[in-house]
């Protein structure tokens, strides 16, 4: 069933890769060059995963895991049962994202908009590549990565940052947190104030961002404005991702002491050394 407006939009051409090949649509969703690649990394990937949990211990949920393999194997493939399956399960998962990002691409140039949707994916795409491909090959092993898992992802999180002290000291990790909850924050403000602008009193009609403008004026004398507010929405939750990104790649590769230890340069400015 499509919608009354969306012939209209369902246009040809725009695509990056493959002509008029996979230029079609299958029910209501595009296929594309890259509706292909993504559909067989992410089946691929996800019976690997599948695969993986059938060789292991258990099938308690919160319990499997899919490791990768250990630090000697250095920046080599492992075998299959040690960390190869792992290594495969994330080329799968690279492979995945970048086409949906691309897919993502292709949509937006069929339609005419602005590439902001793939460009924002990219930013988390780049923050996940950083953690499973950039930090370990610059760290010298795949072993780096971390593990595939419910809570073993989260044992890796844990033992990561404490093998740094106290992660909080991390000056990137104070950055990728803050830009994380002033998202939240600012979401927070947008998601209620577009609520109560349209949702009045019974009886009342619904209002206007003259109304939302003003209201932020009555009380903290500013507003950002609609636009401005998408904008800097935007802003928040690509810096969030941004940040993380390096706080990661800089705790190994770049600081090897605990992050406490890094504010010694603050500790030892001349004034008050
Ligand atoms: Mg910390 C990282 C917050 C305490 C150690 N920590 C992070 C960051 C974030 C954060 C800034 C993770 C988000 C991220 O990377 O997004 N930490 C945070 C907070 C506290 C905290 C708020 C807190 O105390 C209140 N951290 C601590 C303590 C340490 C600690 C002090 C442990 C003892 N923290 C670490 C370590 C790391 C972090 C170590 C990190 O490595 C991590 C980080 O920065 O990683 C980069 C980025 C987003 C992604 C990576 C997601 C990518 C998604 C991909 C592209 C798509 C997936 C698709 C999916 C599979 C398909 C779904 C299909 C469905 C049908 C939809
Ligand atoms: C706003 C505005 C919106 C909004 C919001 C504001 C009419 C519908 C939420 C208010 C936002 C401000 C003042 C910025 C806050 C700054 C940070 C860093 C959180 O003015 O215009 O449009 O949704």
């Amino acid at each position: 069933a499509m919608l009354s407006f969306e012939r209209k939009y369902r246009v040809r051409g725009g695509t990056l890769l493959g002509g008029d090949l996979f230029d079609f649509w299958l029910g209501p969703f595009y296929v594309g060059f890259f509706g292909v690649t993504g559909m067989f990394f992410t089946v691929l990937g996800t019976a690997l995963v599948i695969y993986g949990a059938a060789i292991g211990p258990t099938w308690n949920i919160w319990q499997i895991n899919i490791a990768p393999p250990d630090l000697k194997y250095g920046l080599a493939l492992a075998p299959l049962k040690e960390g190869g399956l792992w290594q495969i399960i994330t080329f799968c998962a690279v492979g995945s994202f970048s086409s949906w990002a691309l897919r993502e691409v292709e949509i937006c140039r069929k339609l005419g908009i602005g590439y902001h949707v793939p460009f924002a994916f990219s930013v988390a795409i780049f923050a996940y590549v950083t953690l499973v491909v950039i930090r370990p090959f610059l760290m010298g092993a795949w072993g780096y990565g971390f593990p595939y898992g419910i809570l073993s992802h989260l044992d890796w999180v844990s033992n990561t940052g404490y093998q740094y002290l106290h992660f909080h000291y991390n000056p990137a990790h104070m950055l990728a947190v803050t830009f994380f909850f002033t998202t939240t924050f600012a979401l927070a403000l947008h998601g209620s104030l577009i609520l109560s602008s349209t949702n009045p009193p019974k009886g009342e009609t619904v209002k206007t961002p003259e109304h939302e403008d003003t209201y932020f004026r009555d009380t903290i004398g500013y507003s950002i404005g609609t636009l401005g507010i998408h904008r800097l929405g935007l802003f928040l939750a690509l810096s969030a991702g941004f940040w993380s990104a390096v706080c990661i790649v800089i705790s190994g590769p770049f600081w090897t002491q605990g992050w406490p230890e890094w504010w010694g340069w603050w500790l030892n400015l001349p004034i008050w050394r």
